[in-house]
């Protein structure tokens, strides 16, 4: 198995650039984002209450997410690989990824780190808020909310992989297709 975390703030362009690598490396997409976004559109018990957290620019609670991703594992017993995306967003969460990922013998090989100006994230998001129907993403001050919390909470996760020396860093500003060339080479470095 080979599994990667697409890691960066809100707006980064986690989103954008898993669709295009999970096409090219026939990983699951796992984006606890999307996850998360389904509960709330079938308005179940968990959506109602992950909502109400979302639409103030906070994290879901650590359990809630863990549980969902650990379900999706196991879901998904035949996969190549992972592409996490938007997970782990915690210390927490991270230790728990590798502690289930651990129980299934396998490991993280690589978190590429998308980096962003705050300025331009605030522009992509407000932009994107004009178009995708999400609450979070219409509010200037939710999305400012959001932008703390990845570095109150987040940000964390980075340094907790840079430990294990699997951090790696990528220019996040530029057009789709050459930030996806650099995330590439990145993967293709650790594949060969
Ligand atoms: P997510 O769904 O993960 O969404 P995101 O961080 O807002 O966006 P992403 O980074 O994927 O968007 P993209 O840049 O692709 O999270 C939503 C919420 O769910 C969180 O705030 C949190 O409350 C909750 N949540 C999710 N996971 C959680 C967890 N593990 N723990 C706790 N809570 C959790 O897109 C942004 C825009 O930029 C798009 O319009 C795109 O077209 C544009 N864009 C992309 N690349 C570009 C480029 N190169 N140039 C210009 N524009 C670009």
């Amino acid at each position: 198995m080979f599994n990667i975390i697409l890691f960066g703030p809100p707006g980064s362009g986690k989103g954008t650039q898993s669709e295009k690598l999970i096409e090219k490396y026939h990983l699951k997409h796992l984006s606890t984002g999307d996850l998360l976004r389904s509960e709330i559109a079938a308005k179940t018990p968990l959506g109602l209450e992950a909502k109400s957290v979302i639409d103030k620019g906070q994290l879901v609670p650590d359990e809630v997410v863990i549980g969902m991703i650990s379900s999706s594992l196991d879901n998904n017993p035949d996969a190549k690989g992972f592409l996490f995306d938007g997970f782990p967003r915690t210390e927490a969460q991270s230790e728990a990824l590798d502690k289930l990922l651990h129980l299934k013998h396998s490991k993280i090989d690589v978190l590429l780190a998308l980096d962003v100006t705050e300025e331009e994230l605030l522009k992509r998001l407000l932009n994107r808020g004009l178009t995708s129907g999400r609450s979070d993403d219409t509010n200037e001050d939710v999305i400012t909310a959001r932008i703390k919390e990845y570095h109150k909470k987040t940000a964390a996760v980075e340094k907790y992989y840079s430990r294990f020396d699997k951090a790696v860093k990528i220019k996040g500003e530029g057009t789709v297709e050459e930030i996806f060339g650099a995330l590439c080479d990145e993967i293709n470095k650790r594949l060969s």
